[in-house]
């Protein structure tokens, strides 16, 4: 799912606007060769609605489909806007718009219908100043929807661009131990990297080309142990591990200041969605031997080599079924 190209959701006035002003040049710019003055003012009126009814539902719908339908999302979606977002807001706000382009098409027959029928002038102009005031008031009635439309869309901007069906590795761990460095070592990818914690906002993608097959790699932000208290990107990396991951590498780091208790703990926390986990010691060309030696001891299987653990994910994304 890619929501970058959701575009920009103007306000309620922005669109009356533009459809009340093309409407009036559409009406001025028509020519038309009828002698009868009613029937040529009805005509106009026909223009004048028409105009205003395409200019307003055309963007509406738009909205309507380049909105993700959220029932149908992947589930690590719904659970993304459900953390990022009021998804009862998001859905009613859908359902608002939805509701004005019905009501935008409703009024619109109508009013063309009356239109129609009526013997004079005046008639028409009345119908012509009430049909503009009950468009005005439906988009009114959605200002509001209009808006948290337009907020939603700017925080699933924000959004990763995950692929839901591929082999998917996720890279867990505390700040800074090497994350994002280990992605970019296995795969292609250039996360950003620093000496200092929390560097990684969101989430970082690569991936590992295979011959007619890829493998997912997600880098999360760095979590703390507190699943209590979480925000909402250490949340993310839950949500990965959760609905995405087919494999969990989880990486430890041995230089100092990084308590291998607490380390542990928090692997001993990720391992609770049952995943394969596969651990990783980062920074072994920085760190003493001895320490080396410790996290050998205490964790059998630990990769300390980025190639090695490469090859591994490789042989367990070939014996999945993904
Ligand atoms: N020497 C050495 N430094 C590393 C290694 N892995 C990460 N670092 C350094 O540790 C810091 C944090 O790395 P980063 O990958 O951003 O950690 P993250 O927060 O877990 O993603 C950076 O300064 C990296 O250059 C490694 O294997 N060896
Ligand atoms: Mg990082």
């Amino acid at each position: 799912m890619n929501f970058q190209s959701l575009k920009k959701i103007e306000s309620h006035d922005f669109y009356l606007d533009v459809a009340f002003r093309r409407a009036t040049k559409k009406v001025k710019e028509k020519t038309i060769r009828e002698h009868d003055r009613l029937k040529k003012a009805k005509m106009l009126e026909e223009v004048r609605i028409n105009t205003v009814r395409n200019t307003l539902t055309e963007p509406l719908n738009k909205i309507l489909l380049n909105f993700p339908s959220l029932d149908n999302l992947d589930i690590f979606y719904q659970e993304l806007i459900r953390c990022t977002l009021d998804y009862k807001d998001l859905k009613k706000s859908l359902g608002s718009v939805k509701w004005a382009v019905s009501k935008i098409n409703l009024f619109s027959k109508e009013y063309l219908l009356k239109i129609k029928k009526s013997v004079d002038h005046g008639r028409i102009r009345k119908l012509r100043i009430e049909y503009y005031g009950r468009i005005s008031s439906i988009l009114k009635q959605i200002k509001k929807y209009l808006s948290y439309l337009e907020e939603s869309r700017k925080i699933m901007k924000s959004y990763p661009a995950v692929k839901t069906s591929v082999f998917t590795v996720c890279i867990f761990g505390f700040p800074n131990v090497g994350k994002s460095t280990l992605l970019s070592r296995i795969t292609d990818a250039s996360p950003e990297i620093n000496a200092y914690a929390f560097t990684t906002k969101r989430l970082n993608l690569g991936y590992i080309n295979l011959p007619g097959n890829k493998i997912q790699i997600i880098d999360t932000p760095g979590t703390l142990n507190r699943p209590d208290k979480m925000n909402d990107i250490e949340l993310q990396a839950y949500l990965v591990v959760k609905h995405l991951a087919d494999l969990i590498v989880y990486v430890f780091d041995p230089t100092p200041g990084n308590d291998m208790k607490d380390q542990k703990s928090l692997l001993l926390n990720v391992a609770k969605y049952k995943k394969k986990v596969l651990t990783y010691l980062s920074k072994q060309d920085i760190a003493d031997k001895k320490t080396i030696y410790e996290f050998q001891e205490r964790f059998k299987e630990i990769i300390i080599n980025p190639s090695v653990l490469k090859e591994k994910i490789i042989e367990l994304s070939k014996e999945s079924k993904i």
